[in-house]
């Protein structure tokens, strides 16, 4: 076995595969980017060379810097992980001219799955089942007519040079081919430099259901059973589970075998997943091979108690796989889900920045977490923005997906728009619940997977009420006994407000703050609560709303705000604090509410202003507070500058006193 080792990947696969190499006693050593410093996966191991900047061109695809790293620290072999450079045969190439072991099938198998037409000639002389169509040689327009008017419509027009989906084309009827053609030769020209392509009949509510399958080099070769990954958005895998719902036993066995004469006609080594789509009637064709482990490979370590990473390493060191085909049973059922950074509300658009909080559920003998992330680090724009697989599993489908939900209704994400909530909704659909879902479940279903809500008004009068929890719970920390220290009551006999400004899926709310007579109270929509409670160190608000005890958990960060509540999470984004203090309205002196540190002066003397119109910021208690203008006027006076500490109650700003207040202009 190796001793040392190369991880030439980052964030989830990276901590995975370190873990499965420390528990084998191999060193790893990782790689790292500019925008990776920091990252869990640079963490991970007790060494990691930097590998440049942060563009994945010029670092983690970049294949001499990932040699030289191997080189530098006397690796024996490099694990590609998944994505970047795991299907690069020149990475396999330049491995083997250094005589460092790519922990991952030859470089000329590589190269034969990534060409689709290829793939597909090896496979149709190997008398894999595939779906009616043309991979040949001639590519001209009329030639390819006459082939999918013969198919019979719908026919797909793939990439050859494509793969995961990428440059796919149907098309319905047959004058509506020609035009087709063209936009995907152009497209798979300049996506791939090539613009070979293929002709299907296109299947129309297929499955995806993928095989696993191993070969060491002496031939050997098994399956590891099916992995359904039907569950897709833009060919984006969501959900995915072992084994495939319904799958009648002897086409789970036809198919594995099919799979292990697919590795066998290449000459494969090491790990692979053969790709079948399945027909509504239980047909199965080949679709492709992926030369790499797989995102997904966890579902299939569950049900068959295998670590795959470890298969890998051992095949790669030259040892014989680890077990027989009879050795291999499948136990129970397993489901993993991506969480990625990403807002659904706004058509999945990636998410960045720093996760304030990254809490995953208590891992067990049924609940398994590969993050790539901790709380504090930061979701950049130049990686996947997966930062988590949550995986678990059940004597049976329903326990494992029931175990699913709960996992993910305990994950807590903050600080960045997460596909949580999107999610557990996919999880609660009948047709997953059923195990019926297709590859067209997510574009079917989408208006019920993503239902931007508004946050409710309990949800905004927490929010509010912790802005000042926050403060008290400081004070009290410090042992402060100053006004700030009591929320109720604070500031005996004066009222004072404040005005907080939040933004959920669908609008901003103004959310008012009010310390009177008549205690703590929240107004928003024009509706007042009362409200009371306290901040526990942990985080958790324990408040009461109009007598009404409730619980919330909830992270405040500058811009934004998560709470977690009533078992579901609502992020909203958070507007600077805008104080306006009730006793100044109709004065000409505007005073400091409370001691702080002026952190931006908007005007000058002279300006006239407008009620509302921000005059200057107070940063105080770790809170920005803007300072606005109570009425109509000119400014005459500004006596500080940003950087001056100023007193509660010091002048910050005067008005002209003619015209005075009220009076005519
Ligand atoms: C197909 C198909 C229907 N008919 N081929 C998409 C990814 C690639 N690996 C194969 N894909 C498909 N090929 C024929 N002849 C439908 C898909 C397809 C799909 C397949 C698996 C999972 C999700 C999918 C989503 C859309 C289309």
């Amino acid at each position: 076995m190796f001793k040392r080792i190369l991880i030439a990947n980052r964030g989830e696969i990276a901590c995975r595969i370190a873990r499965t190499a420390k528990r084998l006693g191999i060193q790893a050593v990782g790689v790292y980017s500019d925008a990776d410093a920091n990252a869990l996966h640079t963490r991970a191991v007790g060494l990691a060379v930097h590998i440049g900047p942060a563009a994945a061109r010029d670092s983690y695809l970049n294949i001499e810097r990932i040699v030289g790293a191997a080189k530098e620290t006397g690796c024996e072999a490099i694990h590609p992980g998944y994505g970047f450079l795991s299907e690069n045969a020149a990475l396999a190439r330049a491995c083997e001219d250094n005589g460092i072991v790519f922990i991952g099938p030859p470089a000329d198998a590589i190269e034969a799955m990534g060409s689709k037409i290829h793939a597909k000639r090896i496979m149709e002389d190997s008398g894999i089942p595939l779906v009616l169509g043309y991979h040949g040689e001639e590519q001209s327009t009329g030639y390819l007519q006459g082939i999918a008017d013969d198919i019979g419509y719908p026919v797909l027009i793939k990439a050859s040079a494509g793969g995961g989906g990428k440059g796919m084309h149907v098309v319905r009827e047959s004058g509506a081919f020609e035009s087709a053609l063209d936009g995907a030769k152009r497209e798979s020209a300049s996506a791939f430099g090539d613009d070979t392509v293929l002709i299907e009949k296109y299947l129309d509510k297929p499955r995806h259901i993928e095989i696993q399958v191993f070969r060491d080099h002496l031939g050997n070769c098994v399956h590891l059973f099916e992995r359904d990954c039907s569950i897709q958005r833009r060919h984006q895998k969501i959900l995915e589970e072992a084994p495939a719902p319904g799958l009648d036993e002897s086409t789970r066995r036809n198919m594995g075998a099919t799979a292990v004469r697919a590795a066998t006609a290449i000459e494969y080594r090491g790990a692979g997943t053969v790709e079948f789509i399945m027909d509504e009637a239980g047909g199965f064709y080949f679709m492709e091979m992926n030369t790499r482990l797989q995102v997904e490979h966890p579902v299939t370590e569950w049900v068959t108690g295998q670590d795959l990473v470890e298969w890998q390493l051992k095949v790669a060191a030259g040892e014989l796989l680890p077990c027989k085909q009879d050795d291999l049973h499948l136990h129970g059922h397993a489901f993993e889900a991506r969480v990625y950074a990403e807002n659904p509300a706004r058509e999945f658009l990636p998410a960045t920045g720093e996760l304030a909080l990254a809490a995953f559920p208590e891992q067990d003998d049924h609940v398994r977490v590969d993050a790539g992330v901790q709380t504090g680090d930061t979701v950049s724009v130049y990686y996947d923005p997966m930062i988590a697989k949550v995986i678990t599993r059940g004597p049976d489908r329903r326990s494992a997906l029931d175990r699913l939900h709960g996992a993910l209704s305990r994950t807590r994400i903050a600080g960045v728009e997460t596909n949580i909530e999107f999610l557990l909704e996919v999880l609660e659909q009948e047709d997953v619940v059923e195990g019926h879902a297709d590859t067209h479940f997510v574009e079917k279903h989408l208006d019920e997977l993503i239902k931007p809500e508004a946050a409710p008004p309990k949800v905004l009068v927490l929010a509010t009420f912790h802005e000042i929890a926050a403060l008290a719970r400081r004070n009290q920390r410090r042992g402060d006994t100053d006004p700030f220290s009591a929320v109720d009551g604070w500031r005996p006999n004066l009222s004072s407000e404040f005005r907080f400004e939040y933004t959920d899926h669908i609008q901003k709310h103004e959310c008012r703050l009010m310390f009177d007579k008549q205690g703590t109270r929240v107004m928003v929509d024009e509706k007042t609560y009362r409200v009371g409670g306290e901040l526990e160190d942990d985080g958790r608000l324990a408040a009461s709303i109009d007598g009404v005890k409730c619980e919330a958990f909830v992270v405040r960060c500058p811009q934004r705000m998560d709470l977690f509540f009533n078992g579901r999470h609502y992020g909203l984004d958070r507007h600077p604090d805008v104080v306006t203090d009730a006793r100044e309205a109709d004065t000409n002196r505007i005073t400091a509410p409370m001691p702080g540190k002026i952190t931006s002066v908007s005007v000058k003397a002279g300006d006239q202003v407008e009620r509302g119109t921000v005059l200057l910021a107070l940063e105080a208690m770790k809170m920005e507070h803007t300072i606005v203008a109570p009425h109509d006027g000119t400014i005459e006076r500004i006596p500080y500058q940003v950087g001056d500490t100023v007193a509660e109650g010091a002048e910050l700003a005067g008005y002209q006193d003619d015209p005075p207040v009220g009076a005519a202009p």
